[in-house]
């Protein structure tokens, strides 16, 4: 990727590309839709104003792009240009104009547990291959999981690297990630590893399935209290249906210890998600359920994005010495 370090107006971004419209907000700053001016080509470009990031986080940003800037995998966005300007950090990314998963299933004729696997299996390819790398991402959520276009042939990518990191065998320790998808460890403040990723895959599997989340309270404080005991339920009726083969993959995932988590190695070779044998049955309550959570989302948007270090670490702390 190419990295240019912005010292004139000739060398800014304004230069070679024309904004055309704001297409998204992210965990740090906004994204648009653009046309390089030489070749006519379309790209979405996410820019953050420096003057609103800490110093942590101005690093976080290049280190966002060196991650990026390594993963080359059909099933995470990629990232072509970063410009380093005094006032303005923009990273050129391929544009992905399909939109959400969670909006184009429910578009689907037909949606069914086997078309739910096929949705999700990519993703995991693409978390096994960054942890092959070394690298966690930290925020896995539907949000983050957009399709290239509209097509038949869009293919559904990773994107928003904000809070992922370069791993090695040392624990991590920052606590972050989005409320509804974050793992218990984080929230333990015990030190953590790759295998958060794995918890954020059982929470959106589990979401596909029924159209709810299998954790789910009124305050951040509440949820978080829920999700340290692992305490989910199967809730009748919406889960009669759902093959014994789907449950056994989601308590895989979210079991609380993260050593006895399934990886994302295990989970390709799951017989859910390699998907041979599942159910083909339409699932009409399902997609209509997923639409319901799909507008609370986008209404609940701002109390459920990405929080970094410092917010969840204080309501993490204010609980503990609450109790
Ligand atoms: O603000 P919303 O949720 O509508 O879809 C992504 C999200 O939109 C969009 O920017 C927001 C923050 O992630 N987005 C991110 N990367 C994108 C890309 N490469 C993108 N939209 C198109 N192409």
């Amino acid at each position: 990727m190419a990295y240019h370090r912005v010292e004139t107006k000739e060398q800014s971004m304004r230069n070679f590309y024309t904004l055309i419209e704001q297409i998204g907000e992210g965990t740090f700053g906004k994204v648009f839709r653009a046309v390089n001016k030489a070749t006519g080509q379309e790209y979405a470009i996410k820019s953050i104003d420096k003057q609103t990031l800490s110093q942590d986080e101005v690093n976080s940003m290049h280190l966002e792009v060196e991650i990026i800037s390594q993963v080359d995998h059909p099933n995470i966005v990629r990232a072509y240009e970063f410009f380093d300007e005094p006032k303005t950090l923009h990273v050129i990314m391929e544009i992905m104009l399909g939109g959400e998963v969670f909006e184009r299933i429910v578009e689907k004729d037909h949606y069914s547990e086997q078309e739910a696997a096929w949705t999700i299996r990519p993703v995991i390819d693409a978390i096994k291959y960054c942890h092959d790398m070394g690298i966690v991402h930290r925020d896995i959520k539907p949000e983050n999981l957009l399709y290239s276009s509209f097509d038949m042939d869009g293919i559904v990518k990773i994107t928003d690297f904000g809070l992922a990191r370069f791993y090695d065998d040392d624990l991590m320790t920052t606590a972050c990630g989005t409320p509804s998808y974050v793992a218990p460890e984080i929230l333990q403040g015990r030190g953590y590893g790759l295998e958060v990723d794995y918890w954020s895959i059982g929470v959106i599997v589990y979401t596909m399935l029924c159209g709810f989340l299998p954790f789910n309270e009124d305050t951040n404080e509440a949820l978080f209290e829920v999700i340290k005991t692992g305490k989910y339920e199967f809730t009748s009726p919406y889960w009669d249906n759902i093959s014994e083969s789907a449950k056994d993959l989601i308590r895989k995932c979210l079991k609380v210890n993260p050593k006895e988590r399934c990886t994302a190695k295990q989970m390709m070779n799951h017989p859910w998600i390699v998907g041979t044998n599942n159910p083909q049955i339409n699932m009409p309550d399902v997609a209509n359920k997923i639409r319901e959570y799909n507008v609370r989302r986008k209404f609940k948007k701002y109390g459920n994005t990405a929080i970094a270090s410092n917010r969840l670490m204080s309501i993490i702390i204010s609980k503990r010495n609450q109790g």
